[in-house]
């Protein structure tokens, strides 16, 4: 990995100076500058890397914050500083971002709609695709992070249909329109972003927040909802223009604020749902549902539901009717299954330590419904019987896994090797003896990670993570190589279809 402050100092042609000789004491605010402001921001506000400010670390110990800079965090960007800095700069720094900045950071409903930009208003471009494919639904998207694109692919010839640059660090799913015309992106500063597929062009953009999570759009097409760590505040969204809708604010019943760790749209329940952080509960958004009145089409209004969780729940995954929420806070003990339509815990789950709920999926084995969970802390994958919460089995793999796929039509399940000296590996599970049938080492060395489907589950693309990567396409059934193509750190990958359809072997 290169580091921030390298990087950083290439940019100001610099030559990396020995900081710490150049004072007595260690001046924090210099360090941040040279070595976290790239990630972290230069007013603290956040980037890549969440806001450094005193309302952000709320559930971060002091000692927590220099270990944390010392030894890098986990399933993170953050590297270890700890052969960079000595024990005195980590210490003054881990102070220093305890201390409230200068100049209150804040991002208004003002600062939102100064931000909006609007290149072409909806309904204005054509409405016929300026490309020729055989299935526009298994169109593929491809999120580069390494110099910050988007590959659009035709799924059927594997053939680059355009390439276009994005806001800087992505994160999230992009969230499809339903009739798959139109996709959001989310960036970690908190642009989000609508590109028009079948012009290939970017028609609107606004800043959401500083530093944002993801976003979520509702199935019937017409919000788009922002969480964000930094305001604490839920952003929504016309999907129109992305004109701004309302910002809420992001308040317990305990008077507290929190940062939104995530925001999902539960198709069968009308609304949208907030993972929150720093607050035990559950919200629900329900959009505003259409009704015929004589003439008239009554549009209602926007109702905000809370639910007052057991636990602190950050790291969601739903059951496909969305009636049950499977959370746990991420380093806590344990996760828990929660009624939201009861509004009370009906399970709790053995997942210790860093289960990735997000990555969660799900498929029907003996006639019954299950679902597998990464984790990203331990090389194991747990599977639940859904439809009694019992755990059916650990699957031991080869090292921690941060992203699970699979395809209705596929008997495999995949799961990766994200972190540890097996980062190159990938394992293919058989759905029904869940066992590994297969481990893949694509490019050794190299990170294989996330993999994606074609939409009749025949096709699958995997990620060289690398920023001289590629993406490489096999046979879903032999898992022979059918293809690659270069790419810059291709992240993730987005099938139209799959989608659009919530298929159950994908993220929503
Ligand atoms: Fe992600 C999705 C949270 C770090 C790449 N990540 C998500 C989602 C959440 C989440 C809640 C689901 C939202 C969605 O898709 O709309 N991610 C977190 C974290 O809390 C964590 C561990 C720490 C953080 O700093 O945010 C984290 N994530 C990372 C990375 O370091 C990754 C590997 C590289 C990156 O780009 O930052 C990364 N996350 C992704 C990707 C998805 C994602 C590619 C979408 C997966 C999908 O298939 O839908």
């Amino acid at each position: 990995m290169i580091r921030p402050s390298l990087l950083l100092g290439a940019l100001l042609g610099l030559v990396t100076p020995a900081l710490s000789a150049v004072a007595d004491e260690p001046d924090a605010n210099v360090l941040y500058n040279h070595h976290c402001a790239i990630c972290h921001g230069v007013s603290r506000l956040g980037g890549i890397g969440p806001a450094l400010l005193p309302d952000n670390l709320s559930r971060l110990k002091h000692d927590e914050a220099f270990e944390v800079i010392r030894d890098g965090r986990i399933a993170t960007q953050m590297p270890a500083y700890g052969e960079l800095l000595d024990d005195a700069e980590i210490a003054a720094l881990a102070e220093w971002i305890f201390e409230a900045p200068e100049v209150e950071p804040s991002w208004t409903d003002d600062d939102i709609l100064a931000s909006h930009v609007v290149n072409h208003a909806y309904g204005t471009l054509p409405d016929e695709p300026v490309f020729e494919v055989e299935d526009l639904k298994n169109l593929f998207l491809v999120v580069e992070i390494g110099d910050h694109h988007v590959s659009l692919l035709d799924g059927d010839k594997f053939e680059r249909i355009t390439r276009f640059p994005s806001r800087y660090a992505l994160h999230g799913g992009p969230k499809y329109s339903p009739d798959g015309r139109y996709v959001y992106f989310g960036s970690r500063d908190g642009w989000v972003t609508k590109y028009d597929i079948y012009n290939l062009e970017v028609t609107a953009e606004v800043r959401a927040g500083i530093n944002m999570r993801n976003i979520a759009v509702s199935a019937d097409g017409n919000y788009v909802l922002a969480g964000n760590y930094l305001p604490h505040s839920l952003v929504l969204l016309d999907a129109r223009d992305l004109d701004l809708i309302a910002t809420i604010p992001v308040e317990g019943l305990n008077g507290d604020t929190s940062r939104v760790s995530a925001v999902y749209t539960a198709p069968p329940r009308n609304s949208f749902v907030a993972a929150l952080r720093d607050i035990p509960e559950v919200w629900e958004i329900r959009w505003p549902e259409e009704r015929a009145d004589g003439d008239e089409t009554i549009v209602g209004d926007f109702a905000l539901h809370r639910m007052e969780a057991p636990d602190y729940l950050d790291d969601f995954f739903f059951d496909m009717e969305y009636r049950y929420l499977v959370g746990a806070a991420r380093g806590g003990q344990g996760g828990q299954v929660f009624d939201m339509d009861e509004e009370v815990k009906v399970a709790d789950l053995p997942l210790e330590g860093m289960p990735h709920l997000g990555a969660g999926i799900t498929w029907e084995l003996d006639g019954r419904r299950v679902m597998a969970i990464p984790h990203i802390d331990k090389g194991l994958v747990s599977v639940f019987d859904m439809t009694d919460w019992s755990l059916i089995t650990h699957i031991e793999t080869d090292g921690p896994g941060f992203f699970m796929r699979s395809h209705e039509n596929s008997p495999y399940a995949w799961v990766d090797v994200f972190f540890g000296p097996n980062h190159d590996r990938i394992h293919v599970i058989d759905k029904q003896s869940l066992e590994i049938v297969e481990t893949l080492i694509p490019e050794p060395g190299k990170t294989a990670a996330h993999v994606e489907f074609d939409r009749r589950g025949e096709t699958l693309l995997l990620s060289i993570w690398d920023d001289d990567g590629y993406l490489l396409w096999l046979d879903a059934n032999t898992l022979e190589e059918l293809g690659r193509m270069p790419m810059k750190r291709p992240s993730g990958k987005y099938n139209v279809w799959n989608k659009t359809q919530y298929e159950e072997g994908t993220s929503h």
